[in-house]
This record gives C-alpha cells, sequence and structure tokens, in this order.
C-alpha cells in the first residue's frame, strides 16, 4: 500500500476518501480552490495544497496544478473521486506518466468506454444486450434517417462522448429527426469538443438500473448486485437504493442472473480494473445496456451498506496491486439502503440556494448515515455542484428504511439555505414511491407540492 494519497476533489467525496484512507493507514493530501479553503476535507486532511481560484477549470481540473500539488507533496497516488477528472483518460495517462498511481481503470480501459457508440458495439459482439440503435456513429442526417428506419420510431439521439444525458434528443418522425440530428450534433460539439451521435431506440418511461463493479489487476472481476436510480430530475439523480423492488427479496431471479452476467461480461470486455458500474435500463420486462461509467458512483454508499462489500478501501488496495480476495459467492444483500442527495436548492422551483449554513443538524440515529461536505458555519458557494449532502438510510427492509428515512428527514435542521429536503418527504410520502412503482419520469407524475 501506498504512504500518501492525494485526493483530486472537494466536499463529501474527498471527505469520505480521505477518512477511509486514513483508516488504512495512508496519509492523505488535500487539494482546494480558494473558495473551499476552510471546508471540512481540507481541514481534516494531512496536508493541503492550494491548486488555484474558485473556477473548476483553474483548479479541479487543472492537470498540470494537481500533478504540481503530488510533486511538492510526495503523494504516491491520486484518487480522482466522481465528476471532475474522474473519467478523464488524459489525466489518468498524465498520473501514470508522473509515476504516480492512478486510482481507477487502466487508461486503456478508458479509451475502450469513451466513445458510447463504439462501447456498445464491443459489448453486444459480446453478447450483451444493448439497446437496439445505429452501428456507431452516424456521419450524416441520410444515415441517420436510414439507421431510424431500422429501428423505429421513437428514437434518441445521443452524444457519442456524452454520458449523463447532456445533449440526448428524441425524435417521433423523420421530420423531426433532421432537427434532433443538427442539434444534438451542434450540443455534442459544445459540451465535448467532438461532434460524433448515434441513435437507440427510444423508451419513453424506463427505470435505470446499474450494477456495482469491482476487479483486480489479475484477471479477477466480481458484480456487486444492483442500484436503482430511476428518480431523478433533469438527470440529476435524486434518490437511489439498493436493492432494486425490482430484484428484492428474489424476485425476478431470471433477469436478475441475466443483468448480473452483463454486467461482469461488459467490464471484462472493456478490460475494467477497480471500481465501475455498469448502466442499464429496463423497460417491458427487459434489461439493455446502455454505457459504463469509469469511476466511483456517487450513490456507492447504497451498496456498500446492503452488501458489506469497502468499494473506495477495494480501489485503493486494487490500485496498489493487491488481489481482490472476495468471491462472487460471497457477494449476498443484507437489508435495503436508500440515499436521498441533499441539494442547495429550492425545493419547489429547483434554483440553486447557495449561502452560509447558519444552522446545520444532521439526523442522527439507527441506520442513518450522512456524508456531507460542509459543517454548521460553512459557506456554500455557487461555484460547484448543488449536492451538500447525501443522507443514506438503512434498513432491515425497505419499508423499515423508509420509515427511518421520513423521521430522519423531519428532523434535519438546515438554515440559511434552501434545501430540497421537502421535496425528499413528499417522494416518500408518495403511494407509487412506497409501492416501488418507479421510472425516469416519476417526478413528472408525483411528489408534487
Ligand atoms: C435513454 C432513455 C430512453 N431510451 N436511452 C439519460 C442518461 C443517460 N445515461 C441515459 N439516459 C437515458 N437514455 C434510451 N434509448 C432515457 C434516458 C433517461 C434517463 C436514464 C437514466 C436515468 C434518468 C433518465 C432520465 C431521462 C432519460
Amino acid at each position: 500500500m501506498f504512504q500518501k494519497l492525494l485526493i483530486a476533489n472537494r466536499g463529501e467525496i474527498a471527505r469520505r476518501i480521505g477518512a477511509v484512507a486514513r483508516g488504512m493507514g495512508v496519509k492523505t493530501v488535500a487539494v482546494h480552490s480558494d473558495a473551499d479553503v476552510s471546508l471540512p476535507f481540507v481541514k481534516e486532511a494531512d496536508e493541503a495544497v492550494r491548486i488555484g481560484p474558485a473556477p473548476a477549470k483553474d483548479s479541479y481540473l487543472s492537470i498540470p496544478a494537481i500533478l504540481e500539488a503530488a510533486k511538492k507533496t510526495g503523494a504516491q497516488a491520486v484518487h480522482p473521486g466522481y465528476g471532475f477528472l474522474s473519467e478523464n483518460g488524459d489525466f489518468a495517462q498524465a498520473c501514470a506518466d508522473a509515476g504516480l498511481t492512478f486510482v481507477g481503470p487502466p487508461p486503456e480501459a478508458m479509451a475502450r468506454m469513451k466513445d458510447k457508440s463504439q462501447a456498445r458495439k464491443l459489448v453486444s459482439a459480446a453478447g450483451v444486450p444493448v439497446v437496439p440503435g445505429s452501428d456507431g456513429v452516424l456521419p450524416d442526417v441520410q444515415s441517420a434517417l436510414e439507421a431510424a428506419e431500422r429501428i423505429g420510431y421513437p428514437v434518441l439521439c445521443k452524444a457519442a462522448s456524452g454520458g449523463g444525458g447532456i445533449g440526448m434528443a428524441a425524435a417521433n418522425s423523420p421530420a423531426e429527426l433532421e432537427k434532433v440530428y443538427r442539434q444534438c450534433t451542434d450540443r455534442a460539439k459544445a459540451a465535448f469538443g467532438r461532434e460524433g451521435v448515434y441513435l437507440e431506440r427510444y423508451f419513453p418511461a424506463p427505470r435505470h438500473i446499474e450494477v456495482q463493479i469491482l476487479g483486480d489487476t489479475h484477471g479477477h472481476l466480481i458484480h456487486g448486485l444492483e442500484r436503482e436510480c430511476s428518480i431523478q430530475r433533469r438527470h440529476q439523480k435524486v434518490v437511489e437504493e439498493a436493492p432494486s423492488v425490482l430484484f428484492a427479496n428474489g424476485r425476478n431471479a431470471a433477469l436478475a442472473d441475466t443483468l448480473f452476467t452483463a454486467a461482469v461480461t461488459a467490464a471484462k470486455t472493456f478490460g475494467y480494473a477497480n471500481a465501475g458500474t455498469v448502466e442499464f435500463l429496463y423497460s417491458d420486462g427487459q434489461v439493455y445496456f446502455i454505457e459504463m461509467n469509469a469511476r466511483l458512483q456517487v450513490e456507492h454508499p447504497v451498496t456498500e451498506l446492503t452488501t458489506g462489500l469497502d468499494l473506495i478501501g477495494w480501489q485503493l488496495r486494487i490500485a496498489a496491486g493487491e488481489k481482490l480476495t472476495v468471491k462472487q459467492e460471497d457477494v449476498k444483500r443484507k437489508g435495503a439502503a436508500l440515499e436521498f442527495r441533499i441539494y442547495a436548492e429550492d425545493p419547489v422551483k429547483y434554483f440553486p440556494s447557495p449561502g452560509p449554513l447558519k444552522v446545520f443538524q444532521p439526523p442522527t440515529g439507527e441506520g442513518v448515515r450522512l456524508d456531507s461536505g460542509y459543517a454548521e458555519g460553512d459557506v456554500v458557494t455557487p461555484n460547484y455542484d448543488p449536492m451538500i449532502a447525501k443522507l443514506i438510510i438503512s434498513g432491515a427492509t425497505r419499508d423499515e428504511a423508509i420509515a427511518r428515512a421520513v423521521k430522519a428527514l423531519e428532523s434535519f435542521r438546515v438554515e440559511g439555505i434552501k434545501t430540497n429536503i421537502p421535496l425528499h418527504l413528499r417522494i416518500l410520502k408518495d403511494p407509487a414511491f412506497s409501492a416501488g412503482e418507479l421510472d425516469t419520469h416519476f417526478l413528472d407524475h408525483h411528489a408534487k407540492p
């Protein structure tokens, strides 16, 4: 194991990675922008280095500034967290070139997954069920129209360099597709600097199911069961849970088996190692691969709490070259967990709500875990993602977790900023949520103020 780890991130995830590393006897280096100098993730680290001003492009996205901080402090490894540089193959390669261990997949695996249309092709050839779609990127409108005829309308146009829903647009007819093709191409170019787009059959209201992957660099790779993340708004997840109600208590066992086999096959096809997630859509009784994420996910705690897997601990051990000693048959679901993303935002209008955390008194109790990037007295600035904390609630059953979550959210005191805690309570009290009737458009029809 390395002796010193640099954490190239901020907020709750930097704090959490730091705590796990220190718990393993690894010293931690925090890097921070001017806006974050007094936050807990900086204070709790063994060392801290300023890497630039508030804008992320000049700090948390600055590869030279981060490499310089690693050099200065003698860090041997870099954990990128999620977002920022976590899925940037150039950063992974730059770390390797600087003699630093990147805590993540090999750069070659990242390269194979980067173009989503190529990733589809690769895993499909390996027998993984993918959403019916085009064979690679579509160079012009004509090829898109031809592909759509084969796929059948409605179709969804996606950016090949995208992910997370950026630039996606649906078309119900050839006339719409002509517009959507150009729109998607333009957006892809603006957001990613590359204009390649591809088509998939559009599922109007799928469920979003993902599978945790953990693999070492010696050829042993396992899955850590599924999470369901269907409740989202504008491609921002709001509530995640494990297990998915679809598969809880042995339900749909054959489909679960198909899902896990597909996830492991996809990961092996990419030559994956370390922690990753394979994303699927569920519609009409089938699961379809959409993409693989080469990072630790925000929602990883619901997997940790219901499988006992120490995901960040394993990330560090795997990066250090250790063997993953967990066998697939040892991964068993224990209970249920729900994660509520606490955003600094208006719970009705959804506008961001930065400001001082005059009061910040999180709940405590049986089955209550809070991963927060802030403490009372800190200021939430408008520079970064508005997620200030994750409330993760576990119980022996989903119903027990729901009951605990209602109590926890009702007693969560925050003053100085607005939060989406009222939205979470509306979701929890919605009968469709209790019944586990979820899809990606849940918030369009439920939990209204
Ligand atoms: C889709 C889809 C419907 N049909 N693909 C959005 C994020 C990206 N990872 C994939 N996404 C979707 N892909 C097809 N062919 C609907 C979505 C989608 C979605 C997926 C997961 C979670 C939330 C979502 C919200 C809206 C749309």
